[in-house]
């Protein structure tokens, strides 16, 4: 199908559209709204679609609050006060395109680097992400993003290990007897998957969780580890001590698809189940019984997610794990293996999408998001490249959910900044921008989908114009290239025809328009038969690859940063996942979702409490080297011993007392993939 016949479906004035849940979550649902005389009334699953099965979560079902929220930005605004003053004066969009365009053009004479793209994944669509943002960059010659906030740990470590990206097919879970969930809160954060496991259930699975915390999902489980964070790693090689000695191994399979076993029996070996416990803070015996468990039953799969990666020995603790179902043969069957992410299934066509050929011989640095803090305030050097002088932020709230928000801030009010924020909403980080340009949502643009916890892709057709004067992404780059004078074809490509580059004949766009949606042609059993996009083929349990890195080509147990009993003045270790109604940092000024989530929470459990005299419910104060945060402990029996939960992610300026919990989390990386350490992070806390 052409580009032509999407750019001729117009808008209804009343009707219902098909569209794709723009969320940072693995689940990428399908959703269908209602318009009525234009305006959107209601947002619902697609019920044709499977992995939706017609039903949202409570966030995106009220996504129709979210559109017309009485703060949705409308207009482009220029600062008027001082930088994080939050004080904004309504211009023009030509005003404010002449003068971005202006100062942009005058950093890029002296150095293009100067001027850093920030994004991430408000929208994980491939059209308002990075297609016609990468194009400008590209032509630019701006300094590079390196997109490690979330998953580069994890996503590294499959790669060294699977090869790629790439897992179980989520359908599959269902027929499952045996499922591990393995730092995945999915009732939380990945709940079309959890339905599935409810399936497998009943159907008389298994359910054995693996998380610090005693979640929701941990409680609906038979069997919840709670380990001390960051200490996967030493649970996985125990259970391979175990495999091996018991001999619950698949020889066949491991001779026939699998690369270093040797090396790995003998690194397994040392971590008998004692040493792990030891580690990990759990009992040797219910160590060994997940062994009995994981070697003897069939079909036996584990959905991980990404809560393991965010500490020091992420890369390797995912290792670890994804060397599980080769050497126990679970791959054969289609309800056995591991999922951690599809995202590596699709076919995306980023070349053209993004042009990286606009760079022509030019290598631009690259900078880590993760580390924002630290090089907004670096000097030019040799080493660094110039000063930043100029940041553009799209899709993200590095303001709130970048670690170490003290030298986020710091870099962010420097006053020779140059800070241009596209937004829905104005957050945190919108209020230190120079000029704000409104952005539309997901229901006023058109974009194209992929999922990283199914292997459909999923079409999003706008529903409604666009709301005041807000312009998709696209839009605003479409326009800074024009005022730069880049005069390439591809800088005039509108949205409809990019969701069309973004697969070209890799994708069925009759079967999108008509439904929605469309599946990947996949094997049910990926890895039955071996064939891992590994360079061996093989499951590589040795890496050749991080070998030659310098790096151990094997899977270890690596301690946390900050890990427990290494600091005296900080004993407590403190992990900061989700709270279920916010995502990310989206959602908080949703007041009937923030009424849920109540206010900014630290979990702790009764003895670390009457331990420092705090009551639950009382206001505490969190802190370390770092900085310092206040909030309500929540006194509980989700924490264990030593651990404390710190929900994320509060915009700073809803919180009590103008923080966020990045506050206290460090700009430490990851063993791999240069990820964060937000769940490798000790702490004190004190009563108020
Ligand atoms: N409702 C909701 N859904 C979301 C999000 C959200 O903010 N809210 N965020 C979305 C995004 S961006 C992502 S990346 C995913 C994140 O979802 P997940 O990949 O599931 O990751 P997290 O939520 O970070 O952590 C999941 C669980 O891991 C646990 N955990 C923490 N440290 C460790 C550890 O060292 N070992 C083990 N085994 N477990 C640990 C946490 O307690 C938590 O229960 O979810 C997405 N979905
Ligand atoms: N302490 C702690 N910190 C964390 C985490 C944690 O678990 N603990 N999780 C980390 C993880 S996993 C992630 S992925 C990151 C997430 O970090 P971000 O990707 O920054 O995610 P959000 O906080 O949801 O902010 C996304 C912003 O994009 C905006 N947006 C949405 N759609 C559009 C659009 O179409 N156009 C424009 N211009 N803007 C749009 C939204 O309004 C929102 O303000 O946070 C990380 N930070
Ligand atoms: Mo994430």
């Amino acid at each position: 199908m052409s580009h032509a016949a999407l750019a001729a479906a117009t808008l209804p004035f009343n009707g219902e559209v098909r569209g794709a849940c723009p969320h940072d979550c693995p689940d990428t649902c399908a959703f269908v709204t209602t318009v009525r005389d234009g305006v959107a009334i209601k947002v619902q699953g697609n019920p044709a679609h499977r992995h939706t099965d017609g039903a949202l979560c409570t966030k995106v079902s009220r996504y129709t609050e979210r559109s017309y929220h009485p703060e949705r930005l409308l207009h482009p605004l220029r600062r008027v006060g001082p930088k994080g003053s939050g004080r904004f004066e309504r211009v023009g969009w030509d005003e404010a395109l002449d003068e971005i365009a202006a100062r942009l053009s005058a950093i890029a004479a002296r150095d293009p680097e100067a001027i850093l793209p920030y994004s991430y994944c408000g929208t994980m669509g491939l059209v308002q992400g990075e297609s016609m943002a990468m194009r400008f960059f590209h032509k630019l010659g701006a300094s590079l993003l390196d997109r490690t906030i979330c998953a580069s740990a994890g996503g590294e470590a499959l790669v060294q290990t699977l090869g790629a990206k790439v897992g179980m097919k989520v359908e599959f879970f269902a027929e499952a007897k045996l499922i591990l969930i393995w730092g995945s809160n999915s009732i939380a954060s990945n709940l079309h998957f959890w339905r599935l496991a409810q399936q497998a259930k009943r159907d008389g699975a298994r359910l054995v969780c693996i998380d610090p915390r005693r979640t929701e999902t941990a409680e609906k489980c038979h069997e919840h580890l709670q380990l001390r964070p960051g200490t996967d790693a030493a649970l996985a090689l125990a259970l391979m001590h175990e495999l091996i000695v018991n001999d619950w191994l698949d020889h066949d399979y491991i001779a026939r698809h699998t690369l270093g076993f040797e090396a790995l029996r003998e690194r397994a070996l040392r971590w008998t189940p004692e040493r792990a416990a030891e580690v990990c803070g759990l009992e040797a015996a219910q160590i060994r019984a997940l062994a009995r468990e994981w070697g003897t039953t069939r079909p036996a799969a584990i959905r991980l997610n990404y809560g393991v990666q965010r500490a020091r020995g992420g890369g390797n603790a995912v290792r670890a794990i994804a060397c599980l179902p080769a050497l126990t043969g679970a791959w054969r069957h289609r309800a056995g293996g591991v999922l951690l992410s599809s995202s590596g299934h699709y076919p995306i066509d980023r070349a053209a999408l993004q042009r990286p050929d606009l760079l022509r011989a030019r290598r631009p640095r690259t900078i880590n998001m993760s580390t924002i803090g630290d090089d907004l305030l670096r000097p030019a050097s040799p080493e660094f490249g110039p000063r930043v002088e100029a940041l553009i932020v799209y899709n993200s709230n590095p303001v709130a959910v970048a670690p170490e928000s003290g030298k986020v801030v710091a870099g962010f009010a420097r006053e020779d900044l140059f800070t241009v924020v596209l937004e829905q909403f104005q957050t945190d980080t919108a209020d230190y921008a120079d000029f704000i340009l409104p952005a539309t949502t997901q229901l006023e643009h058109w974009d194209i989908h992929t999922a990283y916890g199914h292997t459909d892709i999923v079409l999003n057709r706008p529903a409604i114009a666009p709301l005041g004067e807000s312009r998709p992404n696209t839009a605003v780059f479409r326009e800074l290239a024009r005022r730069l004078g880049f005069t390439e074809p591809c800088f005039a490509e509108d949205d409809a025809s990019l969701c069309v580059t973004a697969f070209g004949e890799g994708a069925d766009y009759a079967e999108l328009m008509a439904q929605g949606f469309t599946s990947l042609h996949l094997p049910d059993a990926p890895f039955a038969e071996g064939g891992f996009p590994t360079p061996s083929g093989r499951c590589e349990f040795f890496s050749e690859r991080l070998a030659r890195q310098g790096m151990d080509g094997l899977p270890d147990h690596l301690p946390n940063h900050e890990a427990i009993g290494s600091s005296e003045r900080y004993p407590l270790a403190m992990i900061s996942p989700p709270a279920r109604n916010f995502l990310n940092s989206t959602f908080v000024n949703v007041k009937s979702l923030r009424d849920i989530e109540g206010e900014p929470l630290l979990e702790i459990h009764a003895g670390d409490a009457a331990a420092r005299g705090i009551a639950d419910g009382a206001v505490v104060r969190v802190f370390n080297d770092r900085g310092e945060y206040r909030c309500t402990a929540r006194v509980s029996p989700r924490a264990r011993p030593g651990v404390v939960h710190g929900l994320g992610i509060w915009w700073r300026k809803l919180g009590l007392d103008g923080t966020n919990v990045n506050e206290l989390t460090s700009q430490k990386l990851t063993d791999m993939g240069r990820g964060p350490v937000f769940y490798d992070c000790l702490v004190e806390v004190r009563p108020a």
